[in-house]
């Protein structure tokens, strides 16, 4: 793929980078984006309908399943040559930042060190009551693993709709993005709020925002470069063709 010469000066140049990633880049690693119809016996369920403390509220079992099953493929799966394209980005640009919506841990299982999880990560665990974390639990068949602390449901660390961000990792993805001279948006269809607001704001303080996505989305026409194809395959280009 071809790259525009001004782009490639200004990565080389780049000194602070945000990048804000979301299911695409995990697509080539074998994991169904958020959007994707589910598979098997999931495939009658919207994600945004399990995603959420009310579905967790009326049907905990089904929502711990659900998770359970997502658990297992990642488990099963291993980063692709997106990923470690954007760890080679990280060591080649003095501050650079990445953001994900992602809950699958592959960023950091392929080295990215300054990772911020807008979401949470699934392969996590809490108590739904005391927020206890465990790393381990019952496997009943019948209900939900109790929490060994206060006997509460167990839940996945993860952001469900209508929960909050961990203030933490946004307020540092707020700042890593107003920071930033470039902003890339990659494998995100940009309807998730507030981490599809992130691109807008770098855009209105001016910086270059970059998009890689396998279609186009309302960020598109706002961006100042936008390649459509596989993550997987353009970054290690891009990366190739700034970094050699
Ligand atoms: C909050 C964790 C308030 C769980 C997730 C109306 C308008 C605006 C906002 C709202 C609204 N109604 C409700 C809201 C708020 C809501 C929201 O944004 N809803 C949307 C649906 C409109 N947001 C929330 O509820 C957030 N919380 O607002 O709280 C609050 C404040 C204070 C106090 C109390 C409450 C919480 C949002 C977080 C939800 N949790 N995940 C889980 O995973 O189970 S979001 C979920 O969607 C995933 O994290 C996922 O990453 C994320 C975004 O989806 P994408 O990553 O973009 O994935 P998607 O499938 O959509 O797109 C993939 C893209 O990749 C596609 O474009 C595809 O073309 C592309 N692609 C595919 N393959 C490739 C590729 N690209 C490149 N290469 C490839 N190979
Ligand atoms: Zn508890």
């Amino acid at each position: 793929m071809d790259f525009p010469s001004e782009l490639i000066q200004f990565l080389k140049k780049a000194e602070r980078v945000s990048v804000l990633t979301g299911a695409g880049v995990s697509q080539e690693s074998g994991l169904r984006t958020f959007r994707d119809a589910q598979a098997g016996l999931w495939a009658q369920y919207r994600p945004e309908d399990l995603a959420s403390p009310e579905a967790f509220a009326r049907d905990p079992k089904l929502v711990w399943d659900w998770y359970a099953w997502r658990r297992e493929a990642v488990k099963g799966v291993r980063p692709n040559a997106g990923h470690y394209a954007l760890v080679e980005m990280e060591n080649r640009i003095p501050t650079f930042t990445l953001i994900t919506q992602n809950v699958d841990g592959l960023h950091r299982f392929a080295g990215s060190r300054n990772v911020l999880e807008l979401h949470g990560n699934i392969l996590r665990v809490r108590c739904a009551d005391c927020g206890t974390f465990t790393e381990v639990w019952g496997d009943d068949s019948e209900s939900v693993p109790r929490c060994e602390t206060c006997g509460g449901m167990l839940r996945p660390d993860v952001v469900w709709f209508g929960e909050a961000l961990p203030r933490a990792e946004l307020e540092a993805a707020v700042s890593a993005t107003r920071e930033a001279q470039i902003f890339f948006s990659i494998g995100t269809s940009g309807v998730v709020q507030p981490a599809a607001a992130l691109a807008h704001a770098a855009r209105n303080k001016g910086s270059i925002v970059i998009e890689i996505n396998a279609e186009p989305t309302p960020l598109t026409p706002k961006t100042d470069f936008a390649f459509h194809g596989r993550s997987g395959e353009i970054l290690p280009e891009l990366v190739k063709a700034v970094w050699g």
